[in-house]
């Protein structure tokens, strides 16, 4: 049948900023202009005006019309946006829409922690669960984990930090890009303690940051030990022998674990989120940042003398994350520990800048050189500062023009006409280089982006559906997740509110998508079904994506 996708008024069914941009898309085949009216909870007309006619959206394949009613300047809640008959989901309108998400785009990440209790008091009955992988039976893992058969002859404890996603794996690479993005969260919006609802709260540090720490603490786990033939480099990943079934708590997995090989990229990772962590930690916790360095440089040293240890594709009962190219993970490396450190001796291996064609993600951080010296201008000459903001506008320009340019407003654009696996997470890193591309030009259209692209995630897009678990009245729920697996055991529940959906992915790579998506556009190849991993999982990754853009949202507001 065809796909049910809500009202053909598309807006952000969260709400718009009162001091922020308020554009809708509205599906139609008119071809010329239209009247929309923007009606109030008690259905009264608060503003009228009329519609751009667009043309058929690219990666949709909707034939569009824009809206914009930004001169509108009241405030509330239950606003409606209405062409003809055709009226949209609710919305609200105010200085603190992303107040609450705020908080709980980073909820995620304490809902999905290894080796402790999931609280009631934190998370509500319905969430709270029992501590998984401390090597309590059925568990085998994290507390003594061995080395994949015929790999190595050790175990280590790697018990801690974030699931990675449904799953119950834990991979350095895509673990420490969230790591870095929540310290770089912190830095870019600060944030204090007692706000998030996680038993660290109260303990004097930024509880963000305490949040980052439980998955710091856990990488720097996987370091291979001193006396090792490996030592210093890092465990690409640990987890299961097999991939388990859903539903499945993570203390309930009876599955051996094991350790897979060191990676070169695994350990540059380390060594990039290490030395971000000493130089983030060091007003907070001395010690702990003073043994984040030690372990990035030493991880530094080890990737140096193994450049080119690469985690193989394939493999059973867990993500690959392989990745054959680790020219952009040194460079990210060196920027990091030359923002920590100063020494001109990180900075000549700084080779890599921000391209708009490829963002940043756990595969490809080059980009994410720029952004670590973004932050610490001041190491920079004076020439190299202008230098590195050119590179970073630069870029923006591209994404500013791929938002502006699209039916559906979003900074991400791919070049082959294929979105990729994990597609939101796209979005909300460039809207991320958007927003850190204002802050250093002062430049408003680049904020204006930013925020525009939140519309994008909560609903204004070619499925009408908010790709956040209760943020909007259509909005994504059954996201693949091995304990948030309401839609098959009705005693568990929901994904938790604030859980970013992987998005729309060209690639049809699971059998309910390839079962329901098959020609579809790329930008409705997505299904709000707990089986299509490859279109509806949710990663720690992604989460740290939205966390930081609605930081950013609710600072702005
Ligand atoms: O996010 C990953 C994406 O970039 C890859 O294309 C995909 C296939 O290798 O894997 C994604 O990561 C998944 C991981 O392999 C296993 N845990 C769930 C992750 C999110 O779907």
């Amino acid at each position: 049948g065809v796909p049910d996708y809500g009202s053909p008024v598309r807006v952000n069914q969260l709400g718009y900023l009162t001091k922020g941009p308020k554009r809708a898309t509205y599906v139609t085949a008119a071809t010329t202009e239209l009247d929309w009216r923007l009606l109030d909870s008690g259905n009264k007309v608060v503003a009228t005006g009329k519609s751009k006619p667009y043309g058929v959206d690219a990666m949709s394949q909707d034939a569009v019309q824009l809206i914009d009613f930004g001169n509108f300047r009241g405030t509330g809640t239950g606003f409606r946006l209405a062409v003809g008959n055709d009226i949209s989901e609710p919305f609200d309108i105010g200085d603190q829409v992303y107040a609450g998400l705020r908080q709980d785009a980073l909820a995620y990440f304490y809902n999905n922690r290894s080796g402790i209790p999931i609280e009631a008091t934190y998370v509500g009955p319905q969430y709270a669960r029992a501590a998984g992988h401390l090597g309590i039976a059925p568990n085998q893992g994290d507390t003594n984990v061995p080395c994949f058969p015929g790999t190595c002859d050790y175990s280590l404890d790697v018990r801690g930090g974030w699931y990675d996603a449904g799953d119950h794996g834990k991979y350095v690479v895509n673990g420490a890009l969230a790591a870095w993005q929540l310290l770089d969260l912190y830095e870019a919006s600060q944030g204090a303690d007692g706000t998030l609802r996680i038993p660290e709260a109260g303990n004097g540090d930024p509880d963000v940051l305490d949040e980052a720490r439980w998955e710091l603490d856990f990488i720097l786990r996987m370091q291979v030990p001193a006396g090792q033939a490996l030592a210093g480099m890092v465990h690409h990943k640990i987890h299961d022998e097999k991939w388990t079934g859903l539903p499945l708590a993570p203390a309930a997995d009876p599955q051996p674990r094991y350790l897979y090989p060191p990676s070169t990229a695994a350990t540059l990772n380390l060594a990039a989120v290490g030395a971000r962590c000493a130089r983030v930690y060091a007003r907070w916790d001395r010690a702990f940042a003073t043994r984040c360095l030690a372990a990035a440089e030493k991880a530094w040293n080890a990737a140096r003398q193994h450049p080119a240890l690469y985690a193989p594709a394939g493999g059973e009962g867990g993500g690959a994350y392989d990745d054959t190219k680790v020219t952009d993970e040194f460079s990210w490396a060196a920027a990091e520990l030359f923002a920590a450190t100063g020494r001109a001796s990180y900075k000549k291996f700084v080779t890599t800048s921000l391209k708009a064609a490829d963002g940043f993600s756990w595969q490809e951080t080059g980009g994410l050189a720029d952004l670590a010296l973004a932050r610490v201008p001041w190491r920079l000459p004076v020439v190299e500062q202008w230098k590195l903001r050119q590179r970073i506008a630069a870029v923006a320009d591209v994404y500013l023009a791929d938002l502006r340019s699209q039916g559906y407003a979003t900074p991400y654009k791919p070049a082959d006409g294929k979105y990729v696996w994990g597609s939101n997470s796209g979005v909300a890193n460039n809207a991320m280089i958007l927003a850190i591309a204002a802050g250093l030009t002062g430049r408003a259209a680049y904020r204006t982006a930013a925020l525009e692209s939140l519309d994008y995630l909560l609903g204004r897009n070619a499925v009408g559906l908010s790709y956040v678990t209760g943020y909007g009245e259509r909005s994504s729920h059954n996201q693949h997740h091995r304990f948030w697996a309401h839609s098959l055991n009705p005693s568990l529940p929901s994904p938790y509110p604030g859980s970013l959906a992987g998005g729309p992915n060209s690639g049809l790579q699971d059998p309910v998508a390839q079962r329901n998506l098959q020609g579809c556009a790329p930008a409705k190849c997505y299904i709000d079904e707990i089986g299509s991993y490859s279109t509806n999982e949710v990663a720690v990754n992604w989460n740290s994506a939205l966390a930081w853009i609605t930081a950013y949202a609710d600072f702005q507001g």
